[in-house]
């Protein structure tokens, strides 16, 4: 059965990959693993010429944009609005390029604190420490750079989030509006004012 769904497209490989990771989680995580699955944000896969918008606030660590890619797919972002990494804080604002300064701690620490990136999430493993009685989760997925406008090569198959490249999130305001698609059509000048 499981290898019937590897063969299906769209969402089904996603699930099935949760489902690996139930598997091995220990049965508490599962359970909410079990409700995450259940909530219906079933990831879709975008279609030519339909282009998808997410909002990613800044105090969110990574919002889930519900899409599916595949790897070597090329995707096209265009993002607008402004975010805070300190709300309140004049000089903390910055748009989807973020704010001309880097951390050691960011997601991608050589590029702007408060830029837009992404990530492609493949699966989750979680395992329990029999030991400590602690139980970890830990991610396989890839996090790139999208900053105001591009192309992003994906870099493997699975589901996309997008989030700010800032590891304090708490303090933060504001949110990028994002739009994303299939890259292969022509980037179009003003794509925002005369599709949204
Ligand atoms: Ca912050």
């Amino acid at each position: 059965m499981r290898s019937a769904s590897f063969k299906a497209r769209g969402s089904s490989f996603f699930v099935v990959l949760f489902l690996d990771a139930i598997i091995i989680a220990s049965p508490a995580r599962a359970f909410c693993f079990g409700r995450q699955v259940a909530r219906g944000t079933e990831a879709t896969r975008l279609e030519e010429g339909k282009p998808a918008v997410v909002f990613v606030s800044g105090r969110v660590p990574w919002t889930d944009a519900e899409i599916e890619v595949l790897a070597g797919e090329e995707l096209f972002f265009s993002a607008e609005g402004k975010i805070s990494l300190q709300k309140g804080n004049p000089e903390a604002e910055c748009g989807p390029e973020g704010c001309d300064l880097q951390t050691a701690r960011q997601p991608l620490p050589d590029k702007n604190l408060g830029a837009l990136i992404g990530k492609v999430l493949v699966t989750v493993i979680e395992t329990f420490d029999d030991k400590t009685k602690e139980e970890k989760r830990d991610e396989v997925a890839f996090v790139f750079f999208i900053g105001q406008e591009g192309r992003v090569e994906m870099p493997a198959r699975g589901r996309l989030f997008l989030g700010i490249n800032d590891n304090v999130i708490g303090d933060n305001d504001g949110e990028f509006k994002v739009l994303i698609k299939l890259a292969g059509q022509k980037n179009v000048p003003g794509l925002w004012s005369t599709q949204y």
